[in-house]
């Protein structure tokens, strides 16, 4: 099957779990705002129904998916334009989740890297939910025939997961039915690492607030984060890869270009080897010339929730106008009787 068959349509979604963060920023929302300017029909969710695959305390997980609601707006996703909806408003995202479940082999499950990060030692103890989540994450994807899907690098294998589901239910039922979609990673900051370790992402359940750059943070606390990034003794190096082997510097130089819309080399021919006490400053103003704005503005959208509502259950209604019939054709390809009036 060639995408070409299908219309190009960008599908992705953010968990409301709080702390939303500039790795979220830089390498999910700026970049959907990015595709929703090209002109390609665009569709963004707030993946409620994820976020609780871990424990959510029910008061903190409203205020979050609205803070949410109001981060996508203010990151420049216009609800016009855009379809933005909360995935639990639109009840087809589970039911072919479940069909996927049956489609997806344990084994394919057993091997996601991030199934075990978050699980841990006591993957035992972790929910069902949690281990079926690139299930859901299929079914929020192929829902929509979405082509392309932007995320950040830490989703890639989900992504292949999602690729497979769909291929194995073309193949099983004979059809071409469900779009392979494409991952869309690009830029500079595919993966933000945490301030404090640049071994480690950008995340927002890091105890650290200070790993990372939340995107309700204002400018002093951005300028404060930034002036106390882990980094090494050395000044920059003179060429890009002077940065091997220099994790945090790596990081700083990767957000100063995803920031500034700026290729890694450019940022180097403009400050290699400035020391960190004159790099720092620079990325600290650059950031706080971004982030700022957005989180002045998210805090002025959260304001009035029930403007925030009403434009989810706008969102929601016409992402069901495009995923209901979609399940539809899905039952009547596996023989479900009465899948006409579904
Ligand atoms: N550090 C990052 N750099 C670049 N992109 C990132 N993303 C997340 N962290 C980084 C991208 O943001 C989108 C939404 O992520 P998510 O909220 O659905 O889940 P996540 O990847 O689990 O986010 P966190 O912050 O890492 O949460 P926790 O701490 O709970 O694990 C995705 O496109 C993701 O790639």
């Amino acid at each position: 099957m060639t995408e070409a068959a299908f219309t190009p349509r960008v599908f992705s979604g953010i968990q409301p779990s709080g702390n939303l963060h500039l790795g979220n920023y830089l390498g999910a929302l700026k970049r959907f705002a990015e595709a929703q300017n090209k002109g390609i029909q665009t569709l963004y969710c707030m993946v409620d129904l994820h976020a609780i695959t871990v424990w959510q305390d029910p008061a903190d997980l409203a205020r979050a998916t609205r803070e949410l609601a109001a981060g996508f707006i203010a990151s420049g996703l216009d609800p016009a334009r855009s379809i933005l909806f909360n995935q639990s408003q639109v009840a087809e995202h589970t039911q072919m989740a479940w069909v996927f479940n049956c489609v997806a082999r344990m084994g394919w499950m057993q091997r996601m890297t991030q199934f075990k990060d978050k699980a841990g030692k006591n993957a035992q103890n972790a929910s069902l939910g949690l281990f079926a989540y690139p299930a859901l994450m299929a079914a929020d994807i192929l829902t929509y025939h979405a082509t392309h899907v932007p995320v950040g690098e830490d989703q890639k294998q989900h992504l292949e997961l999602t690729r497979d589901i769909a291929i194995k239910f073309n193949h099983d039922y004979g059809v071409e039915f469900f779009p392979i979609p494409e991952p869309v990673i690009e830029g500079a900051a595919t993966r933000v690492m945490s301030l404090r370790d640049g071994s480690s992402k950008m995340s927002k359940s890091d105890p650290s607030d200070m790993s990372r750059i939340n995107l309700t943070d204002d400018a002093d606390t951005i300028a404060k984060k930034i002036r106390k990034a882990k980094t090494d003794p050395e000044p920059l190096p003179s060429e890009v890869a002077g940065l091997e082997g220099r994790p945090e510097a790596r990081n700083l130089v990767n957000i100063y270009a995803a920031l500034a819309d700026m290729t890694v080399d450019q940022v180097m021919a403009e400050a290699g080897g400035k020391p960190f006490s004159e790099f720092k400053p620079m990325l600290a103003d650059l950031a706080v010339d971004r982030i700022a704005p957005i989180s002045t503005e998210m805090a002025r959208l959260m304001q009035d929730l029930s403007e925030i509502d009403r434009i989810l259950a706008d969102g929601a209604a016409r992402a069901r106008a495009i995923a209901a019939p979609i399940l539809r054709q899905t039952y009547e390809i596996m023989g479900m009787v009465g899948a006409r009036e579904v």
